[in-house]
């Protein structure tokens, strides 16, 4: 009983800590955490129900935000991620790492931090939207999809509209 009643007080301590209780919420580190794609999401750039296309999807939250807008494919994403209007407003971002995931059925469970992802365009598969970044956790996986695929090797802060519109 004594037991109980102690760690039940220890649990709301430990929890009172992880939720930062009283500080302001710009103090707090946000969990902005990539989330799995629901079936009724929609693309934020498109509107298109993004389950069920193929290739790789992004994510992203806005500095400060909890919720994140999602994206049909990498293209849409860089697409919205490269507006002036939107880039300095941007925290975090993720994509599918397709090493991990069938082309067709990207698999959830392995979002990656986009900024340090290798993305390969001007390859011959078909993202959501038609031509579409491929993106990869490892190099030697993403030089591999070239060998198989076409296209050619990208690092993030390399990726412009110019390299988006490349088919
Ligand atoms: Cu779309
Ligand atoms: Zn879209």
């Amino acid at each position: 009983m004594i037991n109980n009643t102690l760690s039940g007080w220890m649990l709301i301590v430990i929890m009172m800590s992880i939720s930062g209780c009283g500080e302001s919420p710009s103090d707090l580190q946000l969990a902005q955490h990539a989330m799995a794609i629901e079936k009724n999401d929609e693309c934020h750039i498109c509107g298109m129900i993004i389950k069920g296309f193929p290739g790789p999807k992004g994510q992203l939250y806005k500095r400060g935000n909890e919720s994140s807008l999602k994206f049909c494919s990498t293209r849409d994403m860089f697409s919205y991620l490269l507006d002036p209007e939107h880039q300095h407003a941007i925290q975090t971002v993720y994509v599918h790492d397709m090493a991990a995931s069938l082309w067709d059925t990207p698999d959830d469970a392995f979002f990656i931090d986009a900024r340090t992802a290798w993305y390969v365009a001007g390859h011959i598969r078909k993202g959501a939207m038609g031509p579409t970044l491929a993106s990869f956790l490892d190099k030697n996986v993403a030089t591999s999809f070239i060998e198989q695929y076409g296209g050619e090797l990208y690092r993030f802060e390399d990726i412009n509209q110019a390299v988006l519109l490349q088919d």
